[in-house]
Order: C-alpha cells, then sequence, then structure tokens
C-alpha cells in the first residue's frame, strides 16, 4: 500500500503521526508547526500545511524566524521536551535568521526542528533568488551555517531520501542525551515533488523516551563519595527539570539532609522554603550557597553542564580536595571536572542514590550550618524586595518583590539576558518547577517574548511573564503581535533603565568605562553622554496592540501588576527602575571577563590589576 503525495504533504502527515511516551504518558511530539512564508516554502510546505488542515498539524504564523524558533523551544523546555514544535522557514535569509535560535535550543538541550528551504535539488537556473554562490563548492548552501548549531541535519536531495532522515530527525529531537536543534533542509524543487509512499511511513511511531538506570559499580562508587564525605553540596541543574526528577530530588534532601543549589537552570528543582534550598549557586549565586561550594569536600552534581557562570570560572569550588560525582545522562557531562560518574537519567539515578545511601544523614552541625546562612540570605532577600516609601521610583530588585507578592505557584518568570537573570538567580523565591524560566545557557536577548508565547502554549493555564529589559525589548518586540493574534495573555514586564545597564557596570569593571552602554544623544566629543534619548517603550507596545499599563512608582508598579496578572488580554507594565541601592546584593563570586593586558588610559590599567590578582588565585579545572 502506497500514498501519492508530494514530500512536503509527506512530512507534515509523518510529524502528525510521531508520539513520545515517558512513564506511561503518551505526548504528541510535534505540538504545531510554526512558519513564514516564502518563495523557497510557500508551495511546498505552505500548501502542505494549508491541505493537512489545523487538526492535522497546526499552523502558527511568526514575524521573525529567530523568534519562532526561541518560542518552540521554550514550548519544548515547558513540556519537559517531551513536546516540540517545527519552524519553516524560506530559503536564504529566512534561512540564516534561525542560526541564533538554533544555537539557543542545542546549547540548552531543547529539542525544535527545523525546516529551512533551500535552494533547487535540479538547479535549473543557477543561481536562484537568495541563493548563495561559492566559488569552492557548487552543494553548498547557505544552509549549512547552521550545521555546527544542529545536533543533526540532513538535505533531502531526493524524495525518498525522506523517510531516512525523518526518523533520524525525530530519533535525535527525542534523545535526552543528543537533543536539541535538528534539521531538515529541503530544496524547494523537492518539497513539492510526488513520491509514492508506504503507508507504513505514515502508521502512529511511539518514540519511548528512557530514563536509563545507573551501572552498579558506578552506582556504588558513588554512594560511597558520598557516605565518607563531610560538606557534600548537591548542584542541581536543567537535567534535574527536563527529568522530572524534583520529588526524587527533595526524597534524596529528606533522606540525607544534603543541601541543594541551583544553576539558573536547574533552580526551582526544589521549593525555595524547602529547609535543603540553598537557592541560586556560582557568580549569580546567593551567599549561602557559594560559601557552601567553596568548602564542600564533594561536589554532586545532578543534570549540569558546569559553566563558568556555575564554577565561578573555575574559582568556586576552591577546597583543595573536593571531589565530583556527576550524576548525568549525557556521558559527556557526568565526567566533568574529572567526577566520579554516574551515567544515568536524574530520577532513575536520584532514587537509586537515595536507596544506596539508606541511614546516612549528614553531622546536625553541617545541617544548622547551612540553616543559619540560609535564614541569613532570607533576610538579604527580604531587604532587597522591601520598599518602604510607596511613592519613589523602585528598584529593579523592588520590582522583583512587587511581583513576587503578586503572583502564585503556577505563574512562570521568563528571562534571559540583562542584569535580570543575576537579580532573579540570586533572590526569587521559586515555588514551583518551572515556574522559573531564565535561558542562561545561550543568554539571548530578544528571547524572553517570543518564549512567553510557546510557555503559554504549552501551558494555557499558568500566567506568564516576561520580564525584559530596555535593550532586550528593542532587540525583538516583534512577536507581541503573535501574541495578540494568538489571543495569548502573556505579561510583559517592560524595565526602562536607559541602556544595556548590566553590560555597563561590567565595562566599568574591566576598564571599558562604560563605552557604548548607555542609550544617549552623542555628545560633541563622540560619546555617546548627551540626554536620554527620547523613546516611548510603552507607546511602542501599545501600537503592536498590547494594553500598556505605565508605573512610576512603587504603589502603581504594585497595581499594575495584579491589574495585569487579572487581565485575560495581552498586558505591558511599563516600569522606569532607579538605580540599585546598597539593599540589592552583588556578585557572592568571581566571573572571569579578560582585562585589556596593556592600555594607555588608567581604568583599564587598574582593572588589570585587580584582574591579575583574581586570576592568581584560580584553582584551574581539571
Ligand atoms: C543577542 C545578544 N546580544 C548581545 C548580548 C550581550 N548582552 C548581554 S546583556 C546586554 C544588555 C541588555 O540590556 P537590557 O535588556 O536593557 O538589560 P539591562 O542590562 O539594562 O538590565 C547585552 C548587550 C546578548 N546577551 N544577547
Ligand atoms: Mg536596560
Amino acid at each position: 500500500m502506497t500514498r501519492r503525495l508530494t514530500v512536503a504533504q509527506a512530512l507534515v502527515e509523518f510529524l502528525a503521526h510521531q508520539y513520545t511516551e515517558r512513564d506511561g504518558h503518551r505526548h504528541r511530539l510535534i505540538g504545531a508547526c510554526w512558519g513564514i512564508f516564502g518563495h523557497g516554502n510557500v508551495a511546498g510546505l505552505g500548501q502542505a500545511l494549508v491541505q493537512a488542515g489545523r487538526h492535522t498539524m497546526p499552523y502558527l504564523q511568526g514575524r521573525n524566524e529567530q523568534a519562532m524558533v526561541h518560542a518552540a523551544t521554550a514550548y519544548a523546555r515547558q513540556r519537559n521536551r517531551l513536546s516540540a514544535q517545527a519552524v519553516t522557514t524560506s530559503i536564504g535569509p529566512g534561512a540564516t535568521n534561525l542560526v541564533t535560535g538554533a544555537a539557543l535550543a542545542t546549547v540548552n538541550r531543547l529539542p525544535v526542528l527545523l525546516l529551512p528551504g533551500d535552494a533547487f535539488a535540479t538547479r535549473p537556473a543557477d543561481p536562484v533568488l537568495q541563493q548563495l554562490e561559492s566559488p569552492y563548492a557548487g552543494d553548498l548552501s547557505v544552509n549549512d551555517a547552521l550545521r555546527p548549531v544542529s545536533r543533526w541535519f540532513d538535505r533531502v536531495h531526493r524524495p525518498e531520501a525522506l523517510i531516512p532522515a525523518a526518523l533520524q530527525a525525530v530519533r535525535v529531537l527525542t534523545d535526552p542525551v543528543e537533543t536539541g536543534a535538528v534539521t531538515l533542509a529541503l530544496p524547494q524543487d523537492v518539497q513539492t515533488e510526488a513520491w509514492d509512499w508506504p503507508e507504513q511511513f505514515f502508521a502512529d511511531r511511539v518514540w519511548h523516551v528512557r530514563r536509563p538506570a545507573p551501572d552498579a559499580g558506578e552506582l556504588d562508587r558513588a554512594a560511597r563519595a558520598v557516605r565518607a564525605a563531610r560538606r557534600p553540596v548537591i548542584v542541581a541543574g536543567g537535567g534535574v527539570h527536563h527529568s522530572e526528577a524534583e520529588d526524587a530530588l527533595r526524597e534524596l534532601a529528606d533522606a540525607t539532609g544534603i543541601p541543594v543549589a541551583s544553576t539558573q537552570a536547574g533552580k526551582g528543582s526544589l521549593r525555595h522554603d524547602h529547609p535543603a534550598d540553598v537557592g541560586g549557586v556560582g557568580h549569580t549565586g546567593t551567599a549561602v550557597a557559594d560559601d557552601l561550594a567553596r568548602t564542600a569536600d564533594l561536589v554532586i552534581g545532578v543534570g549540569t553542564r558546569y559553566t563558568d557562570f556555575t564554577t565561578a570560572s573555575g574559582t568556586l569550588f576552591a577546597d583543595p580536595a573536593v571531589r565530583f560525582v556527576n550524576l548525568n545522562v549525557a556521558a559527556c557531562d557526568a565526567h566533568k571536572m574529572a567526577a566520579l560518574p554516574l551515567v544515568a537519567d536524574a530520577r532513575t539515578g536520584l532514587a537509586a542514590l537515595t536507596g544506596a545511601l539508606a541511614g546516612h544523614h549528614v553531622a546536625p552541625e553541617y545541617e544548622g550550618e547551612y540553616t543559619a546562612g540560609k535564614q541569613a540570605w532570607q533576610a538579604v532577600v527580604d531587604a532587597a524586595y522591601a520598599a518602604p516609601d510607596p511613592g519613589a521610583r523602585p528598584t529593579q530588585s523592588q520590582l522583583l518583590g512587587a511581583l513576587d507578592a503578586v503572583v502564585g505557584d503556577d505563574d512562570v518568570v521568563i528571562n534571559a539576558a540583562g542584569s535580570l537573570p543575576g537579580d532573579l538567580h540570586r533572590l526569587w523565591r521559586s515555588r514551583s518547577p518551572r515556574q522559573y524560566h531564565v535561558e542562561y545557557g545561550y543568554s539571548c536577548m530578544g528571547y524572553e517574548i517570543p518564549a512567553a508565547i510557546g510557555v503559554r502554549l504549552a501551558a494555557p493555564d499558568r500566567p506568564v511573564w516576561a520580564l525584559v529589559g530596555d535593550g532586550t525589548y528593542l532587540m525583538m518586540p516583534t512577536e507581541i503581535v503573535t501574541a495578540v493574534q494568538e489571543g495569548l495573555p502573556v505579561n510583559l514586564v517592560l524595565v526602562q533603565n536607559h541602556g544595556y545597564a548590566s553590560i555597563g557596570g561590567l565595562s566599568r569593571q574591566v576598564g571599558a568605562e562604560g563605552h557604548g552602554t548607555a542609550y544617549r544623544f552623542r555628545d560633541p566629543d563622540g560619546g555617546y553622554t548627551g540626554d536620554p534619548l527620547p523613546v516611548d517603550l510603552a507607546a511602542n507596545a501599545a501600537s503592536l496592540g498590547m494594553d500598556v499599563l505605565r508605573a512610576d512608582t512603587v504603589a502603581q508598579l504594585r497595581d499594575a501588576l495584579a491589574a495585569a496578572r487579572a487581565s485575560d488580554r495581552p498586558t505591558c507594565v511599563h516600569v522606569e527602575t532607579a538605580p540599585a541601592t546598597g539593599a540589592t546584593p552583588g556578585a557572592q563570586a568571581w566571573w572571569d571577563v579578560p582585562v585589556a593586558a596593556t592600555a594607555t588610559r588608567p581604568a583599564a590599567v587598574e582593572a588589570r590589576e585587580h584582574y591579575e590578582r583574581e586570576v592568581a588565585a584560580r584553582r584551574r579545572p581539571l
């Protein structure tokens, strides 16, 4: 039995029949297909999607290809990687706009299926509109730029090649180790070619997402190391969420009293008020977590990649005798930091470790020490959140305090770049898994608004907040239109501070004097130190269709946030923040940003002296 369809029609039909299964629950793998059409996909995938209809494959219209990938990636994150979305583009610029989104997905180990159009396979006219010509390679196209940022890349030159290509694509999307951006480049002529497909290709196919159990020897060595440790600390990464291992982690913490610090991706693995939760760790961590990390004799990494923010650029885990046990489904992560590897699914591995540690508990003095540290940090958060003068302009940490007072357990808070990730990691009180949605693998300005759409599509009952700096807003406000079009009541908190404040601070620290980081008019000497620019981002958001509430004071901000949460329309709260005060805690650990080794200006010379002292204290991670 065969069915005659075009390549694009066959691909859509195939994707509509792919499912994942984990823990007895079945999920549709590809929930929808985003697309912007051009000559490279309109007659192929465009026609196929309209023919399939919205029940077979829902179509979502975006404004910018990068943003569509962000929305799809956030969707997959919120769905614990059990569902994903596809993104179709034309050839040329539509395709290359995917690159940043693909990198973000791959860095964060999140599945997204990219379907860029490609130049004709049959080459009736070379070059076609938007085709890249290379003097040395006839088979090169701009889509090759997607290879390094894809976990699977294939170009379907002939109709029948779609079958193995599509199966491999789904294998990678659903593999907990391999997953990331998956690209099927589809030449525009091939998309429209017909073929007699075996019916079997369109049968329901269930991809069982495995939960590999640990090797007995690895488990035994890990358990011995934990039992021998006096100051163990768990570093919970994004893998805890991907694996839905939050309960298993809590059971291990309850049974053993081992404190749990978390990376940006792992925050919320335990509720903030769980006695073992010591909050964020690393450059943007809490004092209590970082002190524990500095003095730990054993670090138990669970589902973490150990980025430089987590390790404070290799300076945080400072005990010369510190050892690592890494529970990770990916062997490449399990072996980082010269660790004892425990290669397994996070949930399965945590449960096994809890079993192997039966009867073991950390010393009461150690528990008492971090409990006191946790209380001290709570007081720091309270002080940072407190806004005694309701008539004053809020600082950014007071803004987070106001948001903290408004949200419930189900709200999702999204951010990716600027000064907010640090404040959020240090201060935010996570109340449920997947409430804290900070993308800090790629830290991509512009992720937040499309991500809010993806999260809302994945979790229609959860109120969603995109926290966005003015710089980030200007980089990618486009998908506001999509939220309005789809009737998604996403909330946007637009933080106006007239420039790239975070980088301004960093720039001053590293001797670059804040150059080019403020949004101000050019002065006669050529610098940007004139008046602030007369931009009205609130008016901009309103012009794209959002309801807008302007808050100039703490009191107005509280009202606006409450009104936004109650509204069933996409709503923007625009707030101009005051500079941070002493109440907002800063970095508790170092981060390596190299400073000019020679300079003519004193700021850089001084910064270099400071930098060399820090570098001298660094212990190189293995
Ligand atoms: C796409 C992208 N370009 C550049 C950067 C580098 N970068 C990190 S934060 C930042 C400034 C962000 O400005 P804004 O959103 O206004 O936040 P603020 O720093 O003012 O809190 C920049 C330029 C980035 N993370 N992403
Ligand atoms: Mg800013």
